[in-house]
C-alpha cells in the first residue's frame, strides 16, 4: 500500500501529461473528448496496474528502470480505464455508477463514452511508442506487442465475450475451467501485461519475464476472486455500484462455484503460488510480494 500511495501522484501527473500531449494544441475541437477521457482517468482508481509495472521495472532496473517504465505504466491504466468505460455501457453491464460516481456514458452519452474509450486505447499505444526513452527499440516493440495481445481475442475483448456468453447459464454449464478461462483473459491478461511491460523495459531476461508472467497470472486470478468475494460481502453502497446487468443476470462467480470460504482459500492459495514464482529474487521482490497480498486484502 505504501508503494501504491508513493507512486500514485507521479502516475496521475503522467496520465494528465499524456492526455495533454495527445490533444496539443488544445482547442474547442478536442474539448469534449479530452474531458471524457480525463473524467474516467481521474475518477479515483487504485492504480494497481501501473504499480505492478513500476514495481516490476524497479526489480530489474531500479530507479532508472522505473522512469523508463512510466509510459508503459500510464498505458496500462489507460487500457484499464477504457475497459471500465466500455464494460459499464448499456450494451455490456449497464452500470450507472462506478467508484461512486456517474459512469462515463451517463455524463457524456453513449456515443462519446465509446469514442473516449477508443481514444484512450489508441493513446496507450501512441504514448508507449513516443514517450519511452532510453530503452532498446526492440524492447519497446515487444511491449507494444504484449499490450496488443492483452487487449485482443486472447485478452480483455475475448474474455469479455466468453463472459457475455456465460450469462444466464447455470453452475453445471459454466465449469471452473470456463470461469478460469474467462478471468485469465478478462482480468489477469492486463495484469500480466502490466508486469511484463515493466520488466521488459527495465532490461529483464526472458527467464525473468516468464517468472513475472507466472506471478501475474496467479495474482490476476486472485484479484478477480477477491473482486467476486467483495461483490458478495461489501454492500453495493460501499462499492458505489448500481444494480446493472451484472447483478440482474445470473452470472457464475467463484463464490458461487466454491462458496465464500472456498473462494477466499483459492485466492490465498493463488497468492502463495504467485509469491513462490519470485523466490529466486529474495527481498528484492518485496514490493511485488506486498502487491500480491494487497490484492486479496483490499476492501474495494
Ligand atoms: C479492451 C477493446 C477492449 C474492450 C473492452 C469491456 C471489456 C472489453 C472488458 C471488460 C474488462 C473488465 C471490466 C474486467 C474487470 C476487471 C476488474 C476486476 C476491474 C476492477 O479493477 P480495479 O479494482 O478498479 O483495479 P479501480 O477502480 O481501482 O481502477
Amino acid at each position: 500500500m505504501k508503494f501504491l500511495a508513493a507512486q500514485k501522484d507521479a502516475v496521475d501527473a503522467a496520465l494528465d501529461a499524456a492526455v495533454d500531449a495527445s490533444i496539443a494544441p488544445p482547442g474547442p475541437e478536442t474539448a469534449t473528448i479530452a474531458s471524457a477521457m480525463r473524467y474516467s482517468l481521474r475518477a479515483g482508481g487504485k492504480r494497481v496496474r501501473p504499480a505492478l509495472t513500476l514495481a516490476a521495472a524497479s526489480l530489474f532496473g531500479g530507479e532508472a528502470g522505473m522512469a523508463a517504465a512510466m509510459p508503459s505504466a500510464v498505458a496500462v491504466e489507460m487500457i484499464h480505464t477504457m475497459s471500465l468505460i466500455h464494460d459499464d455501457l448499456p450494451a455490456m453491464d449497464n452500470d450507472d455508477l462506478r467508484r461512486g460516481l456517474p459512469t462515463n456514458h451517463i455524463v457524456y452519452g453513449e456515443d462519446v463514452a465509446i469514442l473516449a474509450g477508443d481514444a484512450l486505447l489508441a493513446l496507450a499505444f501512441e504514448h508507449v511508442a513516443k514517450a519511452t526513452e532510453g530503452v532498446d527499440p526492440r524492447r519497446v516493440v515487444s511491449v507494444l506487442g504484449v499490450l496488443g495481445a492483452c487487449v485482443g481475442a486472447r485478452g480483455l475483448a475475448g474474455g469479455q465475450v466468453m463472459d457475455l456468453e456465460s450469462e444466464g447459464k447455470g453452475d453445471g454449464e459454466v465449469t471452473m475451467d470456463t470461469l478460469t478461462w474467462i478471468h485469465t483473459h478478462k482480468t489477469a491478461a492486463l495484469l500480466v501485461a502490466s508486469a511484463v511491460a515493466g520488466a521488459t523495459v527495465a532490461g529483464a531476461s526472458e527467464e525473468d519475464v516468464e517468472r513475472l508472467r507466472s506471478y501475474a497470472t496467479k495474482v490476476g486470478l486472485a484479484f478477480q476472486i477477491a473482486d467476486d468475494v467483495l461483490d458478495v460481502t461489501a454492500s453495493s453502497a460501499v462499492l458505489g455500484k448500481t444494480s446493472g446487468k451484472d447483478e440482474a443476470v445470473n452470472k457464475v462467480t467463484y463464490p458461487r462455484l466454491l462458496g465464500l470460504d472456498g473462494a477466499r482459500s483459492r485466492a490465498e492459495e493463488l497468492v502463495a503460488e504467485a509469491k513462490a514464482c519470485l523466490d529466486v529474487y529474495g527481498d528484492k521482490a518485496d514490493v511485488l510480494l506486498g502487491l500480491a497480498d494487497f490484492i486479496i486484502e483490499r476492501s474495494n
